[in-house]
C-alpha cells in the first residue's frame, strides 16, 4: 500500500537550513493526471546543480519550498488513467532526469533540443525532484506561476511517462542514478565536441561528478584525456579511469603552458569544462589547438565567457553550450553504462545526510559522486 506521507528533504529558503521532513504528502494513484506516473524511489545522486538550487545563486528562480534532486532511480508503482502511448508501464525501473517534461510540440522540441524547450519543467528546480521517497508531478505549470494555495506541499512528486528513462536489467540503481544527469550531460558534450578517435580532450573538473564520467566517456570514444582538478584522491581516480595526463590547477603556475606541453605542444582538440567555477573557463581559447572546440558545461553562478575575439577567429575556435541531453541522449548514456564501459564512482549515504554532502561539495571534497539511498 502507498503511504500518505513520506520523508523528503526540503529547501524552505536559501537562507535557512534544509529540513528533513517525515510528513511530506504522497500523491495517491487515483489523483494522477493522464501522462503522470508515481515512482517509488530507490536512490538519487547529488549534483552540484542541486547545490546551486539550494543556494539560489543562478539567474533562474527555483520554486520554494523545494525538494531538490534530478538523478534518481525507482520503480513505477502507478500511472494516471487515460495515459496514451506510454513508453513505460507499472513495475518498470526508470530514471528521473533534470528535464521532467517538455511540450514536445515546439520547433525546439521537434529538433531534438527538448532540454531547451521554453515550457520545460525541471526536476528539483521548477518542480519537486528526487530527494524524497516517492516522486510524482502535477500537470500544473511550475509553482511560481501559481498563488500559495497551489503550494507543492499539497502535491506529491510525479514523473511524466514521456520523460522517464527505462533502466536496463543488470544495471544497478545506484550505478545508474548519476548517469541520468552527470552521465548524459558529459556524454552529449563529448558527442558534439567535433572530436575524433586519437584527439586530445582536456577536462577541467575531472575529479568531480560530471568530470569523472566525462573522462570515461572520452576514453570509450577513443579520445586521449588530460584531467585537470586538484588533490591526490582526484588525481588517483582520474588516472585509474584512463586519463593519460594530470594537471593540478592549484599547483600549476602556467595552465596554458602546462596544457600545451601535455598535448604535443599544440593544445587539445577540445575542452569539456565541467568545473563549477568560472576560473576554469579562463584561457581556454588560449590553450585550445587551432580548430578546437570549447564545450561549456559547468554552470558557475555569475561567470561570463571572456575570450579574445581576435584569437577565437584566427584560430577558428568553436564555442558551444551543452545542456544535459534529450530523451535519446539519456538512453544512449545509460546503454553505455549498462555495457560496462562507464562506471560511476560513488559513495552511498542515507537521504538524511544531504546537508553534509552539500558541505563536502562546497569544500571540493567530493571525489566522483555521492548517491543517497531511500532506505
Ligand atoms: O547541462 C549541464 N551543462 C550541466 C548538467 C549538470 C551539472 C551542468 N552542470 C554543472 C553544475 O551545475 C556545476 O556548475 O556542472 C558543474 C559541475 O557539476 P558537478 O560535477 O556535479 O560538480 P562537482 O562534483 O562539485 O565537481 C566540480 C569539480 O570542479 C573542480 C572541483 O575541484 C570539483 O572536483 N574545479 C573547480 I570548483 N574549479 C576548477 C578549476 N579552475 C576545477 N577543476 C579545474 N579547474
Ligand atoms: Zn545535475
Amino acid at each position: 500500500s502507498i503511504p500518505k506521507v513520506q520523508k523528503a528533504v526540503v529547501v524552505v529558503s536559501p537562507n535557512e537550513p534544509i529540513q528533513v521532513r517525515n510528513d511530506y504528502p504522497v500523491r495517491q494513484p487515483q489523483d494522477l493526471e493522464p501522462g503522470e506516473c508515481l515512482v517509488k524511489m530507490h536512490c538519487t545522486g547529488v549534483c552540484h546543480t542541486d547545490l546551486h538550487a539550494r543556494k539560489g545563486d543562478w539567474p533562474l528562480a527555483t520554486k520554494l519550498p523545494l525538494v531538490g534532486g534530478h538523478e534518481g532511480v525507482g520503480e513505477i508503482i502507478a500511472i494516471g488513467e487515460h495515459t496514451a502511448n506510454s513508453p513505460v508501464k507499472v513495475g518498470d525501473r526508470v530514471g528521473i532526469k533534470w528535464l521532467a517534461d517538455s511540450c514536445l510540440q515546439c520547433e525546439i522540441c521537434r529538433k531534438g533540443l527538448e532540454q531547451s524547450c521554453q515550457k520545460g519543467k525541471l526536476s528539483g528546480y521548477t518542480i519537486d525532484g528526487t530527494f524524497s521517497q516517492y516522486v510524482v508531478r502535477t500537470r500544473f505549470p511550475p509553482f511560481r506561476d501559481y498563488p500559495s494555495i497551489f503550494s507543492p506541499h499539497f502535491f506529491l512528486k510525479v514523473s511524466y511517462t514521456a520523460h522517464v528513462t527505462p533502466i536496463p536489467e543488470g544495471l544497478d540503481s545506484a550505478e545508474a542514478a548519476s548517469i541520468l544527469c552527470a552521465g548524459v550531460t558529459t556524454y552529449r558534450a563529448l558527442k558534439y565536441s567535433q572530436t575524433h578517435i586519437g584527439d586530445w580532450v582536456v577536462i577541467p573538473g575531472a575529479g568531480g561528478g560530471l568530470g569523472h564520467l566525462a573522462v570515461q566517456y572520452a576514453v570509450a570514444m577513443g579520445l586521449r584525456v588530460v584531467a585537470i582538478d586538484t588533490g591526490k584522491d582526484k588525481k588517483d581516480l582520474c588516472l585509474k579511469l584512463g586519463a593519460e595526463r594530470w594537471i593540478d590547477f592549484l599547483e600549476s603556475k602556467d595552465i596554458v603552458k602546462d596544457i600545451k606541453a601535455a598535448t604535443d605542444g599544440l593544445g587539445p582538440h577540445a575542452a569539456i569544462i565541467t568545473a563549477a567555477n568560472g576560473s576554469a573557463y579562463e584561457q581556454a581559447v588560449n590553450y585550445l589547438r587551432e580548430g578546437g572546440t570549447l564545450m561549456a558545461v559547468g554552470l558557475p553562478a555569475k561567470a561570463q565567457l571572456s575570450a579574445s575575439v581576435f584569437w577565437t577567429v584566427v584560430k577558428s575556435i568553436s564555442i558551444l553550450g551543452s545542456y544535459v541531453g534529450n530523451r535519446q541522449d539519456a538512453r544512449e548514456a545509460i546503454a553505455i553504462a549498462a555495457a560496462g564501459k562507464v562506471k560511476c564512482h560513488y559513495v552511498l549515504k542515507p537521504l538524511d545526510q544531504l546537508k553534509d554532502v552539500y558541505e563536502g561539495m562546497e569544500a571540493g571534497n567530493v571525489v566522483g559522486r555521492v548517491v543517497l539511498s531511500m532506505d
